[in-house]
């Protein structure tokens, strides 16, 4: 596999990485390289335009775009590209999330931002591997196995609370 970032991963700020941490180790776990860019639309809009502008010819295949509050990050990024641009709107204390959501989610026509849900790190990673898989078997393969164990987990967890009943299931798990 490629050792070239495949995927830019872009915060408004430090402060979402907490959280955006899972999609980092998402593709820690695939083995997928990414970069990690903190780069606000409000705060450095211009520098931000560059790199969005760039992301196609610096080889990347697909972006992830973080942001909390009035969240134009994933929206900007997306008008300076035809890479698909994941949005994934982060809680925050006044309006929890929500204003992120409703920021990113509804784009005008013509310029399409993909909107997981609030704080939803894991999925966007999960998403853009999707998104990659298309033209990589390898990949495709791995996203497989990863359903498969998903499926098995769940299937283990049906079995269990058939068997044991729902007191002791409950007591099990804390
Ligand atoms: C947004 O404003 C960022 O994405 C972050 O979620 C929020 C607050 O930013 P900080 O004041 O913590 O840097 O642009």
């Amino acid at each position: 596999m490629s050792t070239e970032p495949r995927v830019l991963i872009v915060l408004g700020s430090d402060s979402d990485l907490p959280v955006m941490a899972a999609a980092c180790s998402t593709f820690d776990e695939f083995g997928v390289p990414y970069s990690l860019r903190i780069l606000s639309a409000h705060r450095v809009p211009h520098e931000l335009a560059t790199v969005a502008t760039a992301a196609k010819d610096d080889n990347y295949q697909v972006i992830i775009a973080a942001a909390g509050m009035a969240a134009h990050l994933p929206g900007v990024i997306a008008a300076h590209t035809t890479l698909p641009v994941i949005g994934v709107p982060l809680q925050s204390k006044v309006l929890d999330g929500q204003d992120a959501l409703y920021s990113i989610v509804q784009m005008p026509p013509g310029v399409p931002v993909a909107c997981v849900g609030i704080n939803a790190a894991k999925n966007a990673a999960l998403l853009a591997l999707q998104i990659l898989a298309a033209s990589d078997s390898d990949l495709s393969d791995a996203l497989i196995r990863y359903k498969q164990t998903m499926a098995e987990t769940v299937l283990n967890k049906d079995k269990k609370v058939q068997a044991i009943g729902y007191r002791a299931y409950l007591q099990e798990r804390g």
